[in-house]
C-alpha cells in the first residue's frame, strides 16, 4: 500500500511539473489600483489569463510608480516569461527597459497607455483607448448640452481636471479637450490642474478650486473617479452637482452611471477596461503563428448621459438609465 501511495504521489509530481513546464507564462506589468477603471481592467485581463487552459499569469502591481514597473519588467526578463503585457504609468522613460525586453526576444503586447518610444521598439500588438477622441467627446457633449440649455450666448467657466501628469490618457484627453474647445468659443477655461486620476485627489482639488476660482460652470474630469470626488466637494460646499456645476467624466464605470441616474453627474465618455477578450484572442493567434500590424487597436466606445440625444463625434449619446443594468463594471 505504501509503495502504491509513493508511486501515485510521484506520478502527480511528474504530471504537475510537466504541466507547469509546458504552460505559457504571461506577465502583466499593471500601473496600480488608482481607479475603478484600473480595477476592472486588472480583473478582466487577469481572469482571462488564469481561466485559460495551459496559461499561467505573472502579475505585478506598479503602485503608480515607474520605478516599480521598470523593476517588474526586468524581473519578467529574468524569469524568462513567454509574453509581456505592459501599460506605463507615464509615457516617457521606457526606452531602455523595453529595449531589454526586445533583446531578450520576449513578445511585448502594449495595452492602454502607449509609451512614447513605441515607434522605436518592437511590439507584437497594441490595444487601448483613443484618448484625444475621448477628450474631444467630453467637451463636445458639454458644449452641445450648454447650447441645448440656451447658454451659448454667455461666457461659461470651464475647469479641466486632468489625469496623472504625463500619462498617455492625460496627454491625449487634454489634447482632445483643448482642440474641441475651439468649436465652443463661449466655453472659457478658468482652471486646469491634475487630480492624478484618483477620487481623493479629485475631491481635494475641487475643494481648493471652490475657494480660489471665482466661478466654475462646467467640470471636465478626465476620469469618473475624479468627477465623483469633485461631486463630494461640491455637495460639501452647499452647491448642487449636475446643476450649479455641469460634470462630464470619462471611463463609464458603474459608479458614474449611478451618479448620472441620481442627477449629480451629467455624462461620462466610455473608455472600456475590458481587455481580457483582446488579450486571449491576441495570444492565441500569436501562439498559432499569426502576426499583427504595428497599429494601435481602439475599441468601439460610446457616450452615456442624463439627457440622451446629444450628438458627439463618432457616436451618439445614450441615457445612462437605459443601460446601467447591463454594465459589467
Ligand atoms: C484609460 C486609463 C486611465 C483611466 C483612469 O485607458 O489609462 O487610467 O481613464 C485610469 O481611470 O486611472
Amino acid at each position: 500500500m505504501k509503495k502504491l501511495l509513493t508511486l501515485v504521489l510521484a506520478l502527480c509530481l511528474v504530471l504537475s511539473l510537466a504541466a507547469s513546464a509546458s504552460a505559457v507564462t504571461i506577465a502583466f506589468s499593471q500601473i496600480g489600483q488608482e481607479s475603478d477603471w484600473r480595477t476592472a481592467n486588472t480583473d478582466s485581463v487577469n481572469s482571462a489569463i488564469e481561466g485559460h487552459e495551459g496559461w499561467e499569469l505573472v502579475y505585478s502591481d506598479g503602485q503608480q510608480k515607474q520605478e516599480n514597473q521598470i523593476q517588474a519588467l526586468r524581473n519578467f526578463i529574468t524569469q524568462g516569461v513567454d509574453y509581456i503585457l505592459f501599460t506605463g504609468v507615464v509615457t516617457t522613460g521606457w526606452d531602455e527597459v523595453l529595449a531589454e525586453v526586445n533583446e531578450n526576444e520576449i513578445p511585448l503586447i502594449l495595452l492602454d497607455r502607449i509609451p512614447d518610444c513605441a515607434d522605436k521598439i518592437d511590439y507584437v500588438a497594441a490595444f487601448g483607448g483613443d484618448f484625444p477622441l475621448e477628450g474631444r467627446r467630453q467637451v463636445q457633449w458639454a458644449g452641445e448640452y450648454l447650447k441645448s440649455l440656451g447658454r451659448d450666448g454667455e461666457d461659461v467657466a470651464v475647469a479641466i481636471m486632468e489625469g496623472t501628469t504625463g500619462a498617455d490618457a492625460q496627454v491625449g484627453r487634454t489634447e482632445g479637450n483643448l482642440a474641441a474647445l475651439a468649436d465652443y468659443p463661449f466655453m472659457k477655461v478658468v482652471a486646469q490642474q491634475t487630480g492624478n486620476f484618483t477620487r481623493a485627489e479629485g475631491q481635494a482639488l475641487m475643494e481648493s478650486w471652490l475657494k480660489s476660482v471665482d466661478k466654475i460652470d462646467v467640470l471636465i474630469a478626465q476620469n469618473d473617479d475624479m468627477a465623483l470626488g469633485a461631486i463630494d466637494a461640491i455637495k460639501a460646499a452647499g452647491l448642487v452637482p449636475g446643476k450649479d456645476i455641469i460634470i462630464v467624466g470619462c471611463d463609464s464605470v458603474k459608479a458614474a452611471f449611478e451618479s448620472i441616474v441620481a442627477g449629480e453627474m451629467n455624462a461620462t465618455i466610455e473608455c472600456t477596461p475590458l481587455y481580457g477578450p483582446f488579450v486571449v484572442d491576441c495570444i492565441e493567434k500569436l501562439e498559432a503563428g499569426e502576426t499583427f500590424d504595428k497599429t494601435i487597436i481602439h475599441p468601439e466606445e460610446g457616450v452615456y448621459d442624463c439627457v440622451g440625444g446629444i450628438e458627439v463625434e463618432g457616436t451618439t449619446s445614450v441615457l445612462a438609465s437605459d443601460v446601467i443594468d447591463q454594465r459589467q463594471y
